[in-house]
């Protein structure tokens, strides 16, 4: 390792002295103009990590759901899946580094982390359409990667426009040997469209003709990609898209994060009654269902709805093939209580809680043959056991008859799942395959269960590292008195529920509520809000 040289290079992406980020829920996210000594660092750990583990790491060059001007990095583990936790904290310590520390820690992690410095090491980029106000960040900020990976003489292969779970899926399929399929644009593409057309051409054969949805693309790097991949599954699905990054600015009053915390349609969405509608994120990694009803009244099916109707419909395939299979869902304090008593009462599966950030559910969710994961916010998957998938697609071929036929249906579904991370227009494509199948409408998928009514708020405080929290986030730990002030208000509303807990991607802190009524909801969010304002040293305007 050529410290001299690396040490050179790093004064070109110099670190603003006291400047200290850390790897949160997500990665680094903040605005776009601390970033570059960050992505730098980014590439310099992506090589090593590369070196490490054997295999390609990937860097993802997004800030997703957060606003315009802010940006943000993540690394892409070698089977498609978030950081390791220790790389995090490695992560962390070399964006916090002084230039003249550099060197130290770089050697810290290789010592640590046993790196092997003779190895070769790959790594794959991609970013999404992020623009600041006046210049294009992702595009800079991924060459400042670029930097770091090849002063540290690792190999790279830059994708250019990416959806972020697309970036994953070519990780995966990368150190999977090609085993999960094709690691190009067109790959994913066929792979995903070939799964959908398969389980959708049943339908349409009894005469139900193509399915159309409404997409809200959030102004993002989904528009680009959905249209692209589009003529693949049209003979499936037709897409009509909106908020395509050609007038309104990212995340700006559109996409799944707006529409969820919101609970309203996004601007620009032109909404019939009783039509399904979607929103993908900034950087499509999640979605959410919407539609509205003859009387105008706006209808949200989120994370837990759509995680309900995939784990039915896949208790439903075993039960026709015959297997019984190990299934669990995993979700956040965030869901919905309605959806967890839904899943462990009607359903019958167990339902798991997991901290809030993907990497936690996902890890989870491998403990199954089958994991399905959603956060209420859209973000999820299903994960199927090697041995499950070969098992599956073995009795695709072997059996006959109903049997057969719903073994083919589930080897279809495990293909069209991307099971490296939550993806917004694979998960798009499964849910319209079972709604095909099923023969539902979005309103009798609404129907399955009743929201409680619910309130998200934020709330600024000085430092946000002052909360701290226990048992999967339900409960407050630091600042003292705050758990029994969410505890005691709590008392005062009916099958009420509140939980409060710092973002791990934007400067604030999260907090949720639930009650029996929307009056309630809301009362009891605002209430907690001003125990977090007092408790926890609130800025700015008093909730
Ligand atoms: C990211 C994570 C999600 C998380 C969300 C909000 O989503 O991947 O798992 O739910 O941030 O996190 P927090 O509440 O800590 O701010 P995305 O879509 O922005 O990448």
């Amino acid at each position: 390792m050529d410290l001299e040289a690396v040490c050179k290079r790093s004064l070109v992406h110099a670190k603003p002295q006291g400047l200290i980020l850390q790897y949160g829920t997500a990665g680094f996210r903040t605005d776009a103009q601390h970033l570059d000594h960050i992505m730098f660092r980014m590439g310099l750990l992506a090589v090593l990590r590369s070196k490490q583990t054997g295999s390609t790491i990937g860097v993802m060059v997004t800030a997703s759901h957060n606003p315009e001007e802010d940006n943000g990095v993540k690394l892409v583990d070698p089977l498609g899946e978030m950081l390791a936790p220790s790389w995090e904290e490695h992560a962390t310590c070399l964006a916090s580094a002084e230039e003249q520390d550099l060197p130290r820690v770089l050697a810290a992690i290789v010592e640590k982390e046993a790196v092997d410095l003779l190895q070769t090491a790959f790594v794959v980029l991609g970013r999404d359409t992020r623009v600041t106000a006046f210049r294009p960040s992702s595009e800079k900020l991924s060459q400042s990667v670029i930097d770091g990976v090849t002063v540290l003489g690792g190999q790279f292969h830059d994708y250019g426009l990416l959806t972020t779970p697309q970036l994953h899926y070519m990780v995966y399929c990368r150190n999977s040997g090609g085993r999960y399929g094709l690691a190009t644009v067109e790959g994913y593409c066929q792979k995903l469209s070939k799964a959908f057309i398969e389980l959708t051409k049943q339908v349409s054969c009894s005469g139900d003709g193509t399915r159309s949805v409404k997409v809200d693309c959030a102004n993002g790097i989904g528009a680009l990609k959905l249209k692209e991949m589009a003529p693949y599954f049209s003979q499936g699905l037709s897409v009509q898209i909106f908020n395509d990054g050609t007038g309104g600015r990212l995340n700006h009053l559109c996409g799944a994060d707006f529409v969820k915390s919101q609970q309203k349609p996004p601007r620009g969405m032109e909404m019939e009654p009783g039509e399904r509608c979607c929103s993908f994120d900034g950087d499509a990694d999640r979605i959410v269902y919407y539609y509205c009803d003859a009387a105008g009244h706006f209808h949200l099916i989120d994370g837990d709805k759509i995680a309900t109707l995939i784990s039915s419909f896949l208790k439903e395939l075993l039960l026709e093939i015959g297997e019984s299979l190990n299934i669990g869902v995993v979700q956040t304090a965030y869901a919905n209580g309605s959806s967890t008593r839904y899943l462990e009462e009607v359903v019958k599966v167990p339902v798991y809680c997991t901290k809030t950030g993907v990497k936690h559910l996902h890890h989870k969710a491998q403990e199954f043959d089958i994991g399905v994961y959603f956060e209420a916010n859209g973000h999820g998957t299903a994960l199927f056991s090697e041995a499950v998938e070969v098992k599956i697609k073995r009795l695709a071929q072997e059996l006959e008859g109903e049997k057969g036929k719903a073994a083919r249906t589930l080897a279809n579904i495990i293909d069209l799942f991307n099971q490296a991370a939550g993806d917004a227009i694979s998960d798009m494509l499964v849910i319209e395959a079972i709604l095909a199948l099923k023969g539902l409408t979005v309103q009798q998928w609404d129907a399955l269960y009743v929201d409680l009514p619910n309130r998200q708020l934020k709330v600024k405080v000085v430092d946000r590292r002052v909360i701290s929290t226990t048992d999967a986030e339900r409960q407050a730990v630091t600042p003292p008195g705050l758990q029994e002030a969410i505890s005691d208000l709590m008392k005062k509303y009916k099958l009420a529920r509140a939980f409060v807990r710092p973002s791990g991607t934007e400067d604030i802190v999260r907090i949720y509520a639930e009650a029996n009524s929307q009056e309630s909801a809301d009362s009891l969010a605002c209430e907690v809000s001003l125990a977090v304002f007092q408790l926890a040293g609130g800025i700015g305007e008093r909730p």
